[in-house]
């Protein structure tokens, strides 16, 4: 009786570390996009996303720049399934979690933002850019793609 007691106990214990190694679900692909740059140059860094379909991402949006920046795509809002956006303080803590259809992040200087998605469908050429008054004309242009057969 002891033997299965411990057994299970340990059972318990190796499913809980299994699960407390990825409390967030499945593990996402790292990408990086900065608005503007500490030096104040108007453009996105990089400048082209590509994701593929059947895969889940996590996308990092910063802002290096002393200037708000927006991250704005409506075409990309439509070509994938947004789990979460989550946004973090200064120490890189999660103090926000927002959930639901996003194409549209106001970044203010400094912020880190973490947008968790799927792309579902395929997209060419989705414009990405930044609407604060001037910015689209001095270059603040991107654009992403998604590519993949599943
Ligand atoms: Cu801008």
């Amino acid at each position: 009786m002891k033997k299965i007691f411990f057994l299970a106990l340990s059972l318990i214990l190796i499913t809980s570390l299994a699960y407390a190694e990825k409390p967030h679900g499945p593990k996402a692909i790292e990408v990086n996009i900065s608005v503007g740059t500490a030096d104040g140059q108007m453009k996105f860094t990089p400048e082209s996303l590509t994701f593929e379909r059947g895969t889940y991402y996590k996308l990092v949006i910063t802002n290096p720049s002393s200037d708000e920046h927006y991250f704005t795509s409506d075409a990309f809002a439509t070509h994938i399934f947004t789990r979460k956006v989550e946004v973090m303080d200064k120490e890189g803590k999660t103090i926000v979690e927002i959930h639901g259809a996003i194409n549209d992040l106001e970044l203010k200087p400094g912020a880190r933002v973490e947008w968790f998605f799927f792309p579902m469908t395929k997209g060419n050429d989705l414009k990405l850019f930044c609407h604060k008054k001037g910015h689209e004309a001095q270059g603040m242009v991107g654009s992403i793609n998604i590519i993949g057969d599943l």
